[in-house]
C-alpha cells in the first residue's frame, strides 16, 4: 500500500503534522523571504511595508432618543494595496465603528440582519441582562431586526460586539462583523488621560488573516479546529503594517485582540514601556509598566505610551507558540511588525506627564466566596486523533468521509482507494496526548486541507465535562454572589472568557498574575492553572442561559463553551 505524500496529507488536513511553520510578517524582510524560498510557502507580505496610514474607525453615539442602529452586512475589504478579499462588517464593509455609551444611560438598539444568514451579536464585556447578552439564544435571523433594550451600570471600560451564533463564532467573527464599545463616565480629562478621540486616544483592533485576497477568507482544516485558525498576515484596523501620527506627549491605545485564536506579546522594538492603566473591567489601581504585554483573543487593555522625546517607534509583537506563556524577549529578528508610531509636531499634545495613580477597582475578598467550582479545557486530542483517523482509514463511505467540502480535482481517483494514514512521529505524539506549541503557528493558505466546519467536523471538545449543549444549564449561581474558580488547561493556553460576570485573577500556577491583571476582567489567558474570583453581577435567565467558554472561537465552536444561569 502506498503512504500518503505530503501534499495528499495536507489536503487531508494533516499537514500541519510535519509542516514547517510560515514565519509571519518578520521585521526582516531577509528572513521571511529565506523561509519562502526554502519552504516553498506563500510569500508573506513586505516586510519594510510603504505604510498606509493608519485606519481609525468612526465614533458613533446614541441619537438623541438613546436608539443606535447597527446593519450586519457582507462586503468586501482591501488589506493592503491590490488587495480584495470577501468580509463582513457593522455599518460598513469590514469591523465597526467605536460605539461610545454613557454610564447610567438607558440604551435601545435596531440592529439589522442583512447577511443572508442566522448570526447574532453579544456585547463582549457589558454586564446586562442574559435575554440582552446577544449569546446563541438571541438569535437574529436573516434580513430581521433585532432591538434589545438595556441599561448601562458599570466602570468605564473598553469592550466589543461580535456574533455568538451557534457553531459558526468563528467564521462569522473572522470575516469581520465586530466593533468596539467604549462605556464613558466622562472623567478621563480629570482623571489625567489622553481622550481626544482618534488623535492620543487610538482604538487599535487587531486581527490575523491567512487570505488576504478572493472569497475563501475562512476555511478551516481539521488542524486549525484542533489549535485554533491562525494567520500569517497581521492587521491592525483592517490594515497591514499601517503607521499613525501622534502628538509629541503622552499617548493612550486600547488594544483589542479579535483573532480567532493568535496570542500577541505587544512590545515596542525600541524598549519603551507600555503603562497599562486598564483591561477588561475598567481601570487598575495604579499603572503597571509593561514591556511584553501578552493579549488573548476577547481580551482587551489600555495603555498609555511616552511619545514625548518625538521618536517615532515600531509596535511589534514576538511570536505565538499558542502555550499561552510570555515568551522571553530574545533575537529582535523574530519581532513581528504590526504597525509604526510616527510623531508629528503638528498635533497638539495635551497629557504631557504619566498619571500616577487611577481607581482602587471594586474590593475582591475571596473568603466572601460562596463556592468553588472546577473547569478543565478539555480538547478530547486523543478522540479527536482516533475519530478522524477512523475516517481516514475509509470507515465511511468514501475515503473522504464526511471531512467536508474537498476539491477532489486536486487528487488522482485512482490512488484514493490506496490511502494509508500517515504515521509521523509528531502524530504519535498526539495520539499520545502531547502537543508541540510550535505547531500553533499560522499556516498559508496553500498548506491548507480540506476545509470543515465545526459541525461536519465531527470534533469536540468541552469546559463543563460534556460538549455544550444548548438545552443544558451547567451552572446555577447565586446573582450577585462571588465563587472561586479553578480552571486547567492541559495542552495548550486557553483564553477564558464569562459572560454577565468578572472576576479578579487570584493566582497563576501558584503565583500571583501580573500587576497589568489585577484589576477586574471577564477573559484571561489560562496556561496550566488559575484561580479566579467570579462576581456574577447580571441576572441569567433560564430562558436565555450565560455563556462561559474558551475564546478561541473555533473550540468554542466545537463544544468547549457551558452555561449558566443566575438563582
Ligand atoms: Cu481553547
Amino acid at each position: 500500500m502506498k503512504t500518503l505524500n505530503r501534499r495528499q496529507a495536507m489536503l487531508f488536513g494533516l499537514g500541519g503534522l510535519s509542516a514547517v511553520t510560515l514565519p509571519a510578517l518578520h521585521l526582516n524582510r531577509a528572513s521571511a523571504q529565506g523561509a519562502h524560498d526554502m519552504h516553498n510557502m506563500a510569500p508573506a507580505a513586505s516586510a519594510a511595508p510603504a505604510g498606509v496610514k493608519l485606519p481609525h474607525p468612526a465614533l458613533l453615539q446614541p441619537d438623541n432618543s438613546g436608539l443606535v442602529k447597527l446593519k450586519i452586512a457582507k462586503g468586501r475589504h482591501s488589506f493592503q494595496a491590490g488587495s480584495s478579499a470577501a468580509s463582513a462588517g457593522i455599518n460598513g464593509n469590514y469591523f465597526g465603528p467605536v460605539l461610545r455609551l454613557q454610564n447610567k444611560s438607558h440604551v435601545r438598539f435596531a440592529i439589522e440582519n442583512a447577511v443572508d444568514e442566522v448570526t447574532t451579536l453579544h456585547w463582549h464585556g457589558l454586564m446586562i441582562p442574559s435575554d440582552m447578552d446577544g449569546g446563541p439564544h438571541n438569535v437574529i435571523n436573516a434580513g430581521a431586526t433585532w432591538q434589545p433594550e438595556f441599561d448601562i451600570n458599570q466602570p468605564a471600560s473598553f469592550n466589543w460586539f461580535h456574533p455568538h451564533t451557534h457553531m459558526e463564532t468563528a467564521r462569522q467573527a473572522h470575516m469581520g462583523a465586530a466593533g468596539m464599545l467604549h462605556v464613558s463616565d466622562g472623567g478621563d480629562r480629570e482623571r489625567g488621560l489622553p481622550d481626544t478621540f482618534g488623535i492620543d486616544d487610538l482604538f487599535l483592533v487587531f486581527q490575523d488573516r491567512r487570505v488576504i485576497d478572493g472569497d475563501n477568507v475562512y476555511a478551516p482544516d481539521f488542524m486549525d479546529l484542533m489549535h485554533g485558525f491562525r494567520g500569517q498576515y497581521l492587521t491592525v484596523n483592517g490594515a497591514i503594517a499601517p503607521v499613525a501620527t501622534v502628538p509629541q506627549s503622552i499617548v493612550r491605545l486600547r488594544l483589542l485582540n479579535a483573532s480567532n485564536s493568535r496570542n500577541y506579546h505587544f512590545h515596542f522594538s525600541d524598549g519603551r514601556m507600555m503603562h497599562a492603566i486598564a483591561s477588561d473591567g475598567g481601570f487598575l489601581a495604579k499603572p503597571a509598566a509593561v514591556d511584553i504585554l501578552t493579549i488573548a483573543p476577547g481580551e482587551r487593555y489600555e495603555v498609555l505610551v511616552d511619545f514625548s522625546n518625538g521618536m517615532a517607534a515600531d509596535f511589534t509583537s514576538l511570536p505565538d507558540d499558542g502555550s499561552g506563556r510570555t515568551p522571553k524577549l530574545g533575537d529582535a529578528q523574530s519581532l513581528e511588525h504590526l504597525m509604526r508610531f510616527e510623531v508629528s509636531d503638528g498635533l497638539k499634545a495635551d497629557v504631557m506627564k504619566l498619571v500616577s495613580a487611577l481607581e482602587e477597582p471594586a474590593a475582591a475578598d475571596p473568603a466572601k466566596s460562596a463556592k468553588t467550582r472546577s473547569f478543565v479545557f478539555d480538547e478530547n486530542m486523543a478522540g479527536n486523533m482516533a475519530m478522524m483517523r477512523k475516517k481516514m482509514m475509509g470507515g465511511e463511505s468514501s475515503p473522504m468521509g464526511q471531512m467536508g467540502q474537498m476539491d477532489h480535482s486536486k487528487m488522482d481517483h485512482s490512488q484514493m482507494g490506496q490511502m494509508q494514514m500517515p504515521q509521523p512521529s509528531k502524530m504519535q505524539e498526539m495520539m499520545a496526548g502531547e502537543m508541540d506549541h510550535g505547531e500553533h503557528s499560522a499556516r498559508s493558505a496553500d498548506q491548507m486541507g480540506p476545509s470543515l466546519t465545526a459541525a461536519t467536523s465531527g470534533i469536540t471538545m468541552s469546559i463543563a465535562d460534556k460538549p455544550f449543549d444548548m438545552s443544558r444549564v451547567d451552572v446555577e449561581a447565586k446573582l450577585g454572589s462571588m465563587e472561586i474558580w479553578k480552571l486547567k488547561s492541559v495542552e495548550m493556553g486557553h483564553p477564558f472568557h464569562i459572560h454577565g460576570a468578572n472576576f479578579r485573577v487570584l493566582s497563576k500556577n501558584g503565583q500571583a498574575a501580573p500587576d497589568y491583571q489585577a484589576g477586574w476582567k471577564d477573559t484571561v489567558l489560562v496556561d496550566g492553572e488559575a484561580e479566579l474570583l467570579v462576581h456574577f453581577k447580571a441576572e441569567g435567565k433560564r430562558s436565555h442561559p450565560f455563556m462561559f467558554h474558551c475564546h478561541v472561537l473555533e473550540h468554542e465552536d466545537v463544544g468547549m463553551m457551558g452555561q449558566f444561569v443566575t438563582v
